[in-house]
């Protein structure tokens, strides 16, 4: 299937939209917080941007995406997905992603004590691509409390979350927490979650098309 099939297939899930208006939901109704144990939480709201085919759409075309390199012992790698960080003071590349970045702004208000501020935007181009284990703990995320809200658009894919020391809310046997992330949809991770836990983004041999995903996260932490 060639790359334009792919981006169909993406976006079939919002043929189930009630609205054809590209409309940002409330961020509260239907959230569901769930408790990972040691002060980290996450929070999940299934839908909340409704008919976000044109931002997607325009996401893909119009932001500058970035191929990465890594070092990977004594070869230079492909880090498997594109990127571009925007921060506090700059334009985001679609005006919804402001009103997004405010809306929760608004509602974490009081818990989180300060704006977020940056967006971080991460381009899977399929199934192969992914993002390996890891937490954000580049600045003061590695010792305070902190929030990382993802807005999902695109295919879905899952957001895998375990206990960095094995210690946490896992039920025995269990390695890690699933949260299948659909287009449109709000994950929070918070509390002392970039401290105590890991997450990733798992390749996967579904048939997946494109998704982007939209990292808000206050300032000074990435
Ligand atoms: O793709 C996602 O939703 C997660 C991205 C992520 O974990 C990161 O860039 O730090």
């Amino acid at each position: 299937m060639g790359y334009r099939g792919r981006m169909d297939l993406a976006l079939q899930g919002s043929l189930l939209d009630l609205t054809d208006e590209m409309t940002l939901r409330d961020v509260g109704t239907g959230l569901r917080r769930a408790e990972l144990g040691n002060g980290a939480w996450v929070d999940v709201r299934p839908g909340w941007l409704a008919a976000g085919d044109d931002l997607f759409t325009s996401l893909l075309r119009d932001v500058p995406w970035h191929a990465e390199r890594r070092q990977m012992y004594d070869s230079v790698v492909a880090v498997p997905r594109l990127t571009r960080f925007y921060g506090a003071d700059e334009r985001l590349p679609h005006p919804m992603l402001a009103i997004a970045r405010d809306a929760l702004s608004a509602h974490y208000a009081t818990e989180l004590g300060e704006p977020f501020a940056t967006a971080g935007l991460c381009l899977y181009r399929d199934g192969h691509d992914s993002v390996a284990w890891h937490g954000d703990r580049v600045g003061r995320s590695s010792s305070h409390d902190t929030m990382v809200a993802i807005l999902s658009l695109g295919s879905a894919r899952v957001l895998a979350l375990r206990p960095r020391d094995g210690v946490g809310a896992l039920p025995s046997g269990v390695k890690s927490l699933r949260f299948p992330l659909a287009h449109g949809d709000l994950v929070v991770m918070g509390g002392s979650c970039q401290r105590r836990c890991d997450h990733a983004i798992p390749k996967t041999a579904e048939p997946v098309g494109p998704r982007i995903s939209v990292q808000f996260r206050v300032a000074g932490v990435r």
